[in-house]
């Protein structure tokens, strides 16, 4: 079967269920894929690595894999507390997984830890996140530490479907804390929160990072917010952060939890508050799931990747339709002579389109 048939099937057109079980290649996909997802269930680190790069591919034959792969072990995923780190470049975003990570080790030793990054800037330029795991040695040397710093975003629905699909897969493999650290600017925010269960923000102590937070409506978002770098001179200004934090937290008003989010003080470079810092993200996740809220979170999550995948698919296949050229090179020529507006276009060539 040609690549293009492969991908054909792939989207699931009448050859329903799938997989085209006459085609030749579907039996040693089959066994390929279902290999690899058991020894994903056995914990192998290398199996899922090869998993993760299947799921980041654009590759046809790869997206076949992947659904099959995710088929098979979306049932085993969800047992991990999934935790989204967020916070301007510089921050210590990377230092503090080193120390907080170390602490876990330490304490749990039931823990297995996977670092994810999610970059969402990444989608455009199709690169790839320069590896932290220099700055992570020492945890990336546990054999209970996986650390995947890379992401690319050619496919459709892009990196956050990547690193969806990565939170599924790390499950799968018996990973009970996975961090999703961001990394670039712009929306890398709002998908981190929408792919975890807790959000934590780092600021910096002094900086105005905290006024400019709430300007962007992070704080909304934050489940625990820590100022970082509360060390030498900083110290005394630290205080004096957490106090105006505070203040600005109490006038949010979070009625679907009725959650207070805690500010902490923290030194990554020292690894002080990292026993706070345990408590406070434990203290979250019992209060969550005790109440209900990291479920319904999850739902709420899983409904909006259900219509945002709907929206990419639908604008892939309308996109493959013969007259998709014509009509839309037509309708911008138009736009671009101010003649109509990219909504009324957008909404004649869909009109065409799906009549
Ligand atoms: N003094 C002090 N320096 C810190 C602390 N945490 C991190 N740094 C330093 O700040 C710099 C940036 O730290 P990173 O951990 O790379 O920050 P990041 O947020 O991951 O940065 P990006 O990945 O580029 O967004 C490094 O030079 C760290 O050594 C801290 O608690 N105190
Ligand atoms: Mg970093």
């Amino acid at each position: 079967m040609s690549k293009k048939s492969a991908l054909h099937i792939a989207k699931g057109v009448k050859e329903a269920p799938f997989i085209n079980p006459n085609w030749k290649g579907a039996k040693r996909l089959k066994q390929d894929t279902d290999s690899l997802a058991e020894a994903v269930l056995q914990g192998d680190i290398t199996a899922l690595s090869a998993a993760i790069t299947i799921a980041e591919s654009t590759s046809p034959d790869d997206e076949i894999k992947c659904r099959s792969l995710m088929n098979r072990l979306h049932p085993k995923s969800g047992g991990a507390f999934r935790i989204g780190i967020s916070g301007v470049p510089g921050v210590g975003k990377s230092t503090f997984l080193e120390a907080y990570c170390s602490f876990v080790l330490n304490n749990d030793p039931d823990a297995r830890i996977a670092v994810l990054a999610v970059d969402p800037s990444s989608e455009w330029s199709k690169g790839s996140i320069l590896g932290d795991k220099t700055r992570m040695e020492s945890i990336g040397k546990s054999s209970r530490v996986f650390i995947r710093p890379s992401a690319s975003g050619g496919r459709l629905g892009g990196v956050a479907r990547s690193t969806f699909e990565a939170v599924t897969l790390c499950e799968a493999a018996g990973f009970n804390f996975i961090f999703v650290e961001t990394v670039g600017v712009g929306q890398s925010e709002t998908v981190v929160s929408k792919l975890t269960d807790c959000f934590l923000f780092l600021a910096m102590p002094g900086t105005g990072d905290e006024l400019q937070g709430i300007k962007k409506g992070i704080m909304e978002m934050a489940d625990v917010i820590a100022l970082n770098k509360c060390d030498g001179d900083r110290t005394n200004q630290a205080e004096q952060s957490a106090i105006q934090l505070q203040g600005a937290l109490q006038l949010i008003t979070r009625t679907q939890d009725h959650w207070q989010p805690p500010v902490l003080q923290i030194s990554a470079l020292n690894a002080t508050g990292m026993e706070e810092m345990w408590s406070a993200l434990d203290r979250f996740q019992r209060h969550g799931q005790l109440n209900g809220w990291i479920e319904e979170r999850r739902r709420e999550q899983q409904e909006y990747w259900f219509k945002s995948n709907i929206g990419a698919l639908l604008f892939e296949r309308m996109s493959e339709k013969e007259t998709w050229g014509k009509e839309s090179d037509s309708l911008l020529a138009q736009i671009s002579k101010g003649e109509v507006s990219p909504f009324e276009a957008s909404r004649r060539l869909m009109d065409k389109i799906l009549a």
